[in-house]
Protein backbone atom coordinates (compact mmCIF):
# COMPACT_ATOMS: atom_id res chain seq x y z
CA UNK A 1 0.00 0.00 0.00
CA UNK A 2 1.49 3.29 -1.10
CA UNK A 3 0.65 6.76 0.30
CA UNK A 4 1.03 10.59 -0.92
CA UNK A 5 2.70 12.93 1.70
CA UNK A 6 2.35 16.58 0.73
CA UNK A 7 3.74 19.34 2.86
CA UNK A 8 3.00 22.82 2.91
CA UNK A 9 4.33 25.51 4.65
CA UNK A 10 2.85 28.96 4.77
CA UNK A 11 2.59 32.43 6.57
CA UNK A 12 -0.82 34.12 6.28
CA UNK A 13 -1.53 33.17 2.77
CA UNK A 14 2.11 33.48 1.55
CA UNK A 15 3.46 30.02 0.42
CA UNK A 16 7.04 29.36 1.83
CA UNK A 17 7.43 25.90 1.20
CA UNK A 18 6.33 22.58 -0.33
CA UNK A 19 7.53 19.08 -0.82
CA UNK A 20 6.55 15.83 -0.99
CA UNK A 21 6.88 11.71 -0.85
CA UNK A 22 5.18 8.63 -1.98
CA UNK A 23 6.05 6.58 0.55
CA UNK A 24 5.07 2.72 2.01
CA UNK A 25 3.19 2.80 5.62
CA UNK A 26 5.99 1.85 7.57
CA UNK A 27 8.10 5.02 6.37
CA UNK A 28 5.65 7.08 6.85
CA UNK A 29 5.81 8.66 10.41
CA UNK A 30 9.39 9.44 10.04
CA UNK A 31 8.84 11.60 6.28
CA UNK A 32 6.12 12.90 7.80
CA UNK A 33 8.54 14.50 10.57
CA UNK A 34 10.70 15.47 7.85
CA UNK A 35 8.83 17.17 5.92
CA UNK A 36 7.07 19.11 8.67
CA UNK A 37 10.52 19.98 9.94
CA UNK A 38 11.61 21.13 6.33
CA UNK A 39 7.94 23.20 5.96
CA UNK A 40 9.09 24.79 9.36
CA UNK A 41 12.99 25.60 9.05
CA UNK A 42 12.79 26.96 5.11
CA UNK A 43 15.06 30.23 4.33
CA UNK A 44 11.71 32.05 2.99
CA UNK A 45 10.09 31.57 6.38
CA UNK A 46 9.16 31.66 9.56
CA UNK A 47 6.19 29.37 8.45
CA UNK A 48 3.03 30.16 10.76
CA UNK A 49 1.62 26.77 9.64
CA UNK A 50 2.95 23.86 8.12
CA UNK A 51 -0.01 21.48 6.67
CA UNK A 52 0.97 17.66 5.94
CA UNK A 53 -1.53 15.85 3.78
CA UNK A 54 -1.08 11.82 3.81
CA UNK A 55 -3.58 10.52 1.04
CA UNK A 56 -3.73 6.37 -0.33
CA UNK A 57 -2.83 5.91 -3.68
CA UNK A 58 -5.46 4.36 -5.40
CA UNK A 59 -4.45 5.07 -9.24
CA UNK A 60 -1.77 2.55 -10.99
CA UNK A 61 1.53 3.91 -10.58
CA UNK A 62 3.38 4.89 -13.64
CA UNK A 63 7.74 4.53 -14.12
CA UNK A 64 9.41 6.65 -15.88
CA UNK A 65 13.47 7.21 -16.45
CA UNK A 66 14.83 10.38 -15.25
CA UNK A 67 15.26 13.02 -17.91
CA UNK A 68 19.15 12.98 -18.93
CA UNK A 69 21.11 16.01 -17.71
CA UNK A 70 22.94 18.87 -19.46
CA UNK A 71 25.32 21.52 -17.57
CA UNK A 72 25.83 24.12 -20.20
CA UNK A 73 29.07 26.25 -18.91
CA UNK A 74 26.85 29.82 -18.06
CA UNK A 75 28.84 32.36 -16.37
CA UNK A 76 26.51 34.96 -15.98
CA UNK A 77 22.69 36.20 -16.90
CA UNK A 78 23.45 37.08 -20.55
CA UNK A 79 25.08 33.80 -20.82
CA UNK A 80 21.72 31.86 -19.33
CA UNK A 81 19.29 34.36 -21.83
CA UNK A 82 21.00 33.22 -24.72
CA UNK A 83 20.52 29.34 -23.64
CA UNK A 84 16.93 30.08 -22.41
CA UNK A 85 16.47 31.79 -26.03
CA UNK A 86 18.01 29.03 -27.98
CA UNK A 87 15.64 26.36 -26.18
CA UNK A 88 12.89 28.24 -26.88
CA UNK A 89 13.74 29.42 -30.09
CA UNK A 90 13.99 25.36 -30.85
CA UNK A 91 10.76 24.93 -29.83
CA UNK A 92 9.41 27.29 -32.64
CA UNK A 93 8.46 29.59 -30.15
CA UNK A 94 9.33 34.00 -29.54
CA UNK A 95 11.27 33.83 -26.46
CA UNK A 96 10.85 37.67 -25.22
CA UNK A 97 7.23 37.35 -24.56
CA UNK A 98 7.63 33.77 -22.90
CA UNK A 99 10.73 35.47 -21.15
CA UNK A 100 9.24 38.64 -19.58
CA UNK A 101 6.05 36.59 -18.38
CA UNK A 102 8.68 34.38 -16.33
CA UNK A 103 11.18 37.34 -14.93
CA UNK A 104 7.68 39.17 -14.31
CA UNK A 105 6.69 36.72 -11.97
CA UNK A 106 6.24 38.72 -8.71
CA UNK A 107 3.58 37.62 -7.04
CA UNK A 108 4.48 33.97 -5.45
CA UNK A 109 2.54 30.67 -6.85
CA UNK A 110 2.32 27.37 -5.26
CA UNK A 111 2.37 26.37 -8.92
CA UNK A 112 3.04 27.10 -12.38
CA UNK A 113 1.49 29.48 -15.45
CA UNK A 114 0.31 26.84 -17.85
CA UNK A 115 0.95 28.75 -20.93
CA UNK A 116 -0.16 27.74 -24.17
CA UNK A 117 2.89 27.56 -26.23
CA UNK A 118 1.32 28.63 -29.97
CA UNK A 119 -0.76 31.65 -28.72
CA UNK A 120 0.61 32.57 -25.39
CA UNK A 121 -2.68 32.49 -23.25
CA UNK A 122 -2.69 31.57 -19.89
CA UNK A 123 -4.91 28.26 -19.46
CA UNK A 124 -4.54 27.84 -15.96
CA UNK A 125 -7.84 28.32 -13.86
CA UNK A 126 -6.42 29.91 -11.05
CA UNK A 127 -3.62 32.29 -11.84
CA UNK A 128 -3.12 33.14 -8.35
CA UNK A 129 -2.29 29.73 -7.66
CA UNK A 130 -1.08 27.89 -11.06
CA UNK A 131 -1.01 24.35 -11.85
CA UNK A 132 0.75 21.97 -9.55
CA UNK A 133 2.91 19.34 -11.08
CA UNK A 134 2.35 16.56 -8.12
CA UNK A 135 2.73 13.45 -6.87
CA UNK A 136 5.85 12.13 -8.04
CA UNK A 137 9.00 10.64 -6.24
CA UNK A 138 12.07 8.67 -7.34
CA UNK A 139 12.22 4.64 -6.73
CA UNK A 140 14.76 4.22 -3.74
CA UNK A 141 14.37 7.49 -2.69
CA UNK A 142 16.62 8.15 0.80
CA UNK A 143 14.69 11.81 1.47
CA UNK A 144 18.17 12.69 2.75
CA UNK A 145 18.10 16.66 2.84
CA UNK A 146 16.80 19.15 0.83
CA UNK A 147 18.05 18.91 -2.79
CA UNK A 148 17.01 21.48 -5.20
CA UNK A 149 18.15 19.58 -8.02
CA UNK A 150 17.42 16.43 -7.61
CA UNK A 151 13.94 17.58 -6.32
CA UNK A 152 13.89 19.66 -9.42
CA UNK A 153 14.60 16.54 -12.06
CA UNK A 154 12.02 14.50 -10.29
CA UNK A 155 9.56 17.13 -11.40
CA UNK A 156 10.69 18.03 -14.63
CA UNK A 157 10.81 13.89 -15.71
CA UNK A 158 6.85 13.89 -14.44
CA UNK A 159 6.03 17.17 -16.11
CA UNK A 160 7.89 16.25 -19.61
CA UNK A 161 6.65 12.66 -19.36
CA UNK A 162 3.07 14.67 -19.93
CA UNK A 163 1.97 13.97 -23.78
CA UNK A 164 0.50 17.71 -24.05
CA UNK A 165 3.56 19.99 -22.01
CA UNK A 166 6.73 20.19 -24.79
CA UNK A 167 8.63 21.95 -23.05
CA UNK A 168 9.36 23.94 -18.54
CA UNK A 169 11.28 26.82 -18.10
CA UNK A 170 11.89 27.33 -13.78
CA UNK A 171 13.88 29.73 -11.63
CA UNK A 172 13.52 29.21 -7.52
CA UNK A 173 11.38 31.27 -5.51
CA UNK A 174 14.62 30.56 -2.99
CA UNK A 175 16.50 33.50 -2.69
CA UNK A 176 20.12 32.44 -2.91
CA UNK A 177 19.58 29.41 -5.17
CA UNK A 178 20.64 31.16 -8.70
CA UNK A 179 20.15 27.22 -10.85
CA UNK A 180 17.34 27.22 -12.76
CA UNK A 181 16.48 24.94 -15.98
CA UNK A 182 14.75 24.18 -18.97
CA UNK A 183 13.44 20.53 -19.38
CA UNK A 184 11.50 18.81 -22.45
CA UNK A 185 11.16 15.26 -23.62
CA UNK A 186 13.86 15.43 -26.62
CA UNK A 187 16.47 18.25 -25.36
CA UNK A 188 16.46 16.23 -21.77
CA UNK A 189 16.97 18.96 -17.98
CA UNK A 190 19.55 21.57 -19.12
CA UNK A 191 20.74 23.74 -15.97
CA UNK A 192 21.38 26.93 -16.30
CA UNK A 193 23.26 28.63 -13.91
CA UNK A 194 22.30 32.36 -13.07
CA UNK A 195 19.37 32.53 -14.31
CA UNK A 196 18.57 35.15 -11.32
CA UNK A 197 20.67 37.24 -9.30
CA UNK A 198 21.50 36.36 -5.55
CA UNK A 199 18.87 37.54 -3.24
CA UNK A 200 16.07 38.02 -5.48
CA UNK A 201 12.47 36.88 -3.87
CA UNK A 202 11.56 36.23 -8.01
CA UNK A 203 10.78 32.69 -8.69
CA UNK A 204 8.33 30.40 -10.97
CA UNK A 205 7.18 27.93 -13.21
CA UNK A 206 6.00 27.96 -16.69
CA UNK A 207 4.60 24.66 -18.55
CA UNK A 208 4.37 24.87 -22.42
CA UNK A 209 1.08 23.38 -23.42
CA UNK A 210 0.64 22.33 -27.01
CA UNK A 211 -2.18 19.94 -27.65
CA UNK A 212 -6.11 19.90 -28.98
CA UNK A 213 -8.45 21.90 -27.01
CA UNK A 214 -10.17 19.00 -25.30
CA UNK A 215 -6.91 17.76 -23.84
CA UNK A 216 -5.99 20.82 -21.26
CA UNK A 217 -8.06 18.69 -19.19
CA UNK A 218 -6.43 15.71 -19.45
CA UNK A 219 -2.72 17.55 -19.09
CA UNK A 220 -3.84 19.02 -16.21
CA UNK A 221 -5.43 15.93 -14.35
CA UNK A 222 -1.80 14.17 -15.36
CA UNK A 223 0.44 17.01 -13.74
CA UNK A 224 -1.72 16.93 -10.35
CA UNK A 225 -3.36 13.39 -10.12
CA UNK A 226 -0.96 10.54 -11.98
CA UNK A 227 1.47 8.89 -9.59
CA UNK A 228 4.99 8.58 -11.26
CA UNK A 229 8.19 7.12 -9.54
CA UNK A 230 11.33 8.61 -11.53
CA UNK A 231 13.90 6.11 -11.84
CA UNK A 232 17.76 7.10 -11.98
CA UNK A 233 18.99 4.42 -13.99
N1 LIG B 1 4.29 22.37 -9.51
C1 LIG B 1 4.29 23.48 -10.28
N2 LIG B 1 4.96 24.60 -9.95
C2 LIG B 1 5.66 24.59 -8.81
C3 LIG B 1 5.71 23.48 -7.96
C4 LIG B 1 4.99 22.32 -8.35
N3 LIG B 1 4.97 21.23 -7.62
N4 LIG B 1 6.49 23.78 -6.89
C5 LIG B 1 6.91 25.03 -7.09
N5 LIG B 1 6.40 25.54 -8.23
C6 LIG B 1 6.62 26.86 -8.81
C7 LIG B 1 6.28 27.96 -7.84
O1 LIG B 1 5.78 29.06 -8.60
C8 LIG B 1 7.60 28.32 -7.24
O2 LIG B 1 7.66 29.68 -6.88
C9 LIG B 1 8.57 28.05 -8.38
O3 LIG B 1 7.99 26.97 -9.10
C10 LIG B 1 9.94 27.69 -7.91
O4 LIG B 1 9.82 26.62 -6.99
O5 LIG B 1 19.50 21.98 -11.55
O6 LIG B 1 13.83 25.24 -6.03
O7 LIG B 1 10.58 25.00 -5.31
O8 LIG B 1 20.13 22.96 -9.70
O9 LIG B 1 11.66 27.32 -5.41
C11 LIG B 1 15.92 24.22 -9.62
C12 LIG B 1 17.17 23.40 -9.54
C13 LIG B 1 15.29 24.37 -8.27
C14 LIG B 1 18.06 23.67 -10.71
C15 LIG B 1 13.91 24.89 -8.42
O10 LIG B 1 12.00 25.65 -7.29
C16 LIG B 1 19.32 22.81 -10.65
C17 LIG B 1 13.26 25.26 -7.12
P1 LIG B 1 11.05 26.16 -6.12
MG1 LIG C 1 8.60 25.81 -3.20
MG1 LIG D 1 10.21 23.05 -4.38
MG1 LIG E 1 11.59 27.31 -3.31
Amino acid sequence: MLYSIKMRAESGSRHISGAERIVERREMAQVMDALTRRGLEHPNGPAENVTVTVRHITRPLLTIQALPVRDPKVQDMDEARRVLDAELRALGLQSAPVLSLLYGLREPMRGAVLLHADNLQRLEPDQQRGVRATCMDYTGNSGEGKNHFKEALCLASKVASCPQIIGELCISDDPDYTTGYFASRDRGYVRIHHIKASGMQLGGRIFLFRGEPGSLEQCMDYLEHQPVMVCME
